[in-house]
């Protein structure tokens, strides 16, 4: 294992107080966010899209890494500087999701386990040398009657073990997300149970895999009541229970988590990640976010593929990425949110 080179990307990934941002949407995703705002996907339009959003003056500020897609990673920005380069002139570190989506778990309806480990380790050696020094690998889980069951546990836990141990062979820090999804009815106390149990099992097999826990970053789902919930969880109480969770199921060698939205509002993203900092004073790792949708959605509304939109709406994600940054450190107010609907 390349402890140094390991240890020297994570320095970066957690310097300042800055967030990772996750840009690393597979085709089908990015089409269905494009087709809201009325826009074809095309390579061209991605390309403008993610241009777009790297080339924004001082991101590098608040952003220490953006997650890429594979199209992305291997593409060239309109001035012929390749996307990983125009991230880093902007202090940012390039990283590359490396699944290759879910897969109906045989047997278990309605679950799913991750698929993309076959050839994982040539993919891994030519994404560093496409200059890639991080990565993700997404884990789903869901909430539901006899869900998630002991298998899929077990199932998404080993796949993110035995992709974590081979991005740390090839130098490349793994980032493990296991996402416990919010769809669903449940209560916070479901998803407590949920996430701590789906957090122990991945813990185990990290555990078991010899995967180094110093080197690793975890992206993890905060602790909140389901989408079609009627129980109202307070950034408080949400607060609370992600960091009882955490306590109980993630070691302190651990350096960083980076939070997933899920699904939440952007505000709604901001004040919980300000209120779980609020609370962890003493905590053992940095509490950050790695937020796809909460930092996007009003970024991409606002550009919708309009040229003339295109400062406007990076100035957006500006606003999004400080004020993100400052929940990061526990100082974000909501009233900060003024100035960014002034700004827009
Ligand atoms: C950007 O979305 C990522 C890839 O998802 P698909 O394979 O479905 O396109 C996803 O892994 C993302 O990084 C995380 O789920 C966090 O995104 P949110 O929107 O939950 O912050």
């Amino acid at each position: 294992m390349q402890t140094r080179t390991l240890e020297q990307t994570l320095e970066r990934l957690l310097s300042g107080s800055r967030g990772i941002l996750a840009a690393d949407e597979s085709q089908r995703t990015i089409e269905k966010r494009f087709r809201a705002v009325q826009l074809a996907s095309t390579e061209e339009t991605r390309r403008e899209y993610r241009e777009m959003l790297f080339s924004t003056p001082g991101l590098g500020e608040y952003i220490s890494g953006v997650i890429l897609f594979e199209e992305t990673l291997l593409q060239n920005a309109s001035s012929g500087k390749s996307m990983p380069q125009l991230l880093e002139e902007q202090g940012m570190l390039p990283g590359i999701k490396v699944d290759k989506g879910t897969s109906d778990l045989p047997g278990f309806p309605g679950e799913t386990f991750t698929q993309g480990l076959d050839g994982l380790r040539e993919r891994l050696i030519s994404y560093h040398e496409a200059g890639a020094r991080f990565a993700k690998w997404r884990g789903v889980l869901r909430i539901g009657p006899g869900q998630p069951s002991d298998t899929a546990i077990v199932e998404n836990a080993r796949s993110l073990a035995l992709y974590a141990a081979l991005c740390q062979e090839q130098g490349i820090v793994p980032i493990v997300e296991p996402e416990v999804l919010m769809e669903g009815a449940h209560d916070l106390q479901a998803c407590t149970q949920a996430t701590e149990r789906t957090l122990l099992g991945v813990f185990h097999a990290l555990h078991q895999q010899r995967v180094s826990l110093e080197c690793m970053l975890l992206k993890p789902n905060m602790v909140v009541p389901g989408l079609e919930s009627r129980e109202q969880a307070s950034a408080v109480q949400v607060a609370e229970a992600t960091l009882r969770v955490l306590r109980h199921s993630v070691p302190s060698a651990v350096p960083g988590i980076f939070f997933l939205s899920g699904g939440q509002g952007a505000e709604e993203a901001t004040e919980r990640l300000n209120a779980i900092n609020e609370l962890a004073r003493h905590a053992p790792w940095v509490l950050s976010s790695s937020f796809s949708r909460a930092l996007q959605s009003p970024v991409l509304t606002h550009w919708a593929g309009r040229p003339e939109n295109r400062e406007e709406a990076q100035q957006i994600l500006l606003a999004r990425a400080r004020l993100n940054s400052l929940a990061r450190l526990g100082q974000y107010d909501p009233a900060q949110e003024q100035n960014l609907q002034n700004s827009a």
